[in-house]
């Protein structure tokens, strides 16, 4: 069976943003493949958090997953962190990564613009560290948003260089993005992606959002000009709020069009809201119905079945670069 890995940054509450571009995916991908899906906490670290604040992030994520449809029983959960291989792994990654290729990396440049008081090592081999959680497992495929295409894509690169200078070791992966929802744009801010840590709150919709919060996020949200409720270039906020609608209501986006014609943005934005916090609503039940221990338990069973796995393929790095004497 196809290997595929993906992750979520425990940087703050998944919004829907993560789960449209990835985690939708990763529901339908876990019946017919090997899948490990991983709460990527040391990536988190790249930028300042809170010691409670990330611990509560890591145990909320991890249960994010499990109400959204990941099960334990198909697929491997756990926490980056509690398997050593990863960074183990991004340290001799790093040492055939190129600062040249690194600097190129898009997520690198805008977040060294967003936190210019903390430009840190990390931040910049980020990608390293991700080449390293898939190619750890020999993925096959890697299910992202359309802003992590580049990252796979450096994973893909380190992959044929090491193979080229010690010996077939790594599976070549691919990037696995759909074209419905792979790029969610901010609410308040239609030209740049929904961001767990815009600036704004009203960025985004976060699955834990209070849904008079979410409700008033939605009526909240930049329109275009005009008043007519249609998707295409010239209109890309509508175009975003239409995608949402969409994929959450799960209907084509013609006829969504079709229902609100000649009613109007207000007309529109109602029926959005009412989409979404039906969806929050059977989200955050099967949330608060998962226990905290329930939780511990799964990642617990979950990084000793990626240990086993992630183990082995660093024994047969080292063998090939000459560490194991
Ligand atoms: N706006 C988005 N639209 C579609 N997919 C998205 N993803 C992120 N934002 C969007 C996808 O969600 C997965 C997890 O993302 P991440 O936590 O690794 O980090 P990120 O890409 O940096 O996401 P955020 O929300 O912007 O987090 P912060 O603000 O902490 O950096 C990935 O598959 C990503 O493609």
């Amino acid at each position: 069976m196809p290997r595929i890995f993906s992750g979520v940054q425990p940087t703050n509450n998944i919004h829907v943003g993560n789960y449209l571009g990835a985690i939708r995916n990763w529901l339908e991908l876990q019946t017919s493949n090997d899948c490990i899906f991983c709460v990527v906490d040391l990536h988190a670290l790249t930028v300042y958090q809170k010691p409670e604040i990330l611990r509560q992030n890591i145990l909320n994520v991890a249960k994010t997953y499990l109400a959204l449809g990941v099960d334990p029983k198909k697929s491997i959960i756990f926490v980056q962190s509690d398997v050593k291989e990863h960074a183990e792994l991004a340290w001799i990654l790093n040492t055939i990564a190129k600062t040249g290729e690194l600097e190129r990396m898009t997520q690198f440049k805008d977040k060294a613009k967003q936190h210019k008081e903390n430009i840190n090592l990390g931040l910049f081999s980020y990608p390293v560290l991700m080449a390293a959680d898939i190619l750890l497992y020999d993925t096959d495929g890697v299910p992202v948003g359309e802003d992590q295409k580049q990252h796979v894509e450096l994973a893909r690169d380190l992959a044929l260089r090491f193979n080229h200078l010690y010996g077939e070791t790594f599976v070549v992966p691919q990037p696995l993005i759909n074209r419905n929802g792979a790029r969610v744009m901010g609410l308040d801010d239609p030209s740049k992606k929904m961001s767990k840590s815009a600036a704004s709150s009203f960025n985004y919709i976060a699955l834990l959002d209070d849904v008079k919060v979410a409700e008033k996020k939605i009526m909240r949200a930049v329109t275009d000009s005009g008043s007519e409720v249609k998707a295409g270039i010239e209109k890309p906020a509508l175009t975003n709020l239409l995608t949402i609608y969409s994929l959450l209501a799960d209907r084509p986006i013609k006829e969504i069009e079709a229902e609100y014609s000649g009613r109007g943005y207000g007309d529109f934005k109602k029926g959005l809201a009412k989409v979404v916090v039906d969806f929050l609503v059977d989200f955050q039940t099967k949330f608060n119905n998962i226990a905290d221990a329930e939780v511990k338990k799964i990642l617990d069973a979950g990084a000793a079945q990626a240990r086993k796995l992630a183990i082995g393929k660093i024994q047969e790095v080292k063998e090939k670069i000459g560490l194991l004497i």
